[in-house]
């Protein structure tokens, strides 16, 4: 959770999108002040854990169901401040969390980190 990523975006996870197996945790760190993490709504597999991390707190989640967790930061959202985790190689969600409804800047960046999705899902084989 940084206030300017190393592209130069402004509030940012980093990285954004990630790939984990089904079981592995993921730690939110707060290297900058004033962030959290926490699901968007519609956006994550239908029978996962939720979470909700409050701010500047440094939370430790553990994804045991496979699929595409959309998150967010809830005072940065509208800035961007969005990221996703798939969780193993099932993309079954991705159509219904394609059409969560996001504010501002967190569509545009949504739509970048779901094209992510896409690419390690879908690439064939060279
Ligand atoms: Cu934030």
């Amino acid at each position: 959770m940084v206030n300017k990523d190393p592209e130069g975006r402004p509030m940012q996870f980093v990285p954004a999108y990630l790939k984990i197996a089904p079981g592995d945790s993921v730690k939110f760190v707060a290297t900058d002040k004033g962030h959290n993490s926490e699901p968007i709504l519609g956006m994550i597999p239908e029978g996962a854990e939720t979470w909700k991390g409050k701010i500047n707190e440094e939370i430790t989640v553990t994804f045991d169901v496979e699929g595409i967790y959309g998150y967010k930061c809830l005072p940065h959202f509208a800035l961007g401040m969005v990221g996703i985790i798939q969780v193993g190689d099932s993309t079954e969600n991705l159509d219904s969390a394609e059409t969560a409804k996001l504010p501002g800047k967190a569509k545009s960046r949504m739509a970048e980190l779901i094209a992510q999705v896409g690419n390690g899902a879908t690439a064939p084989a060279n």
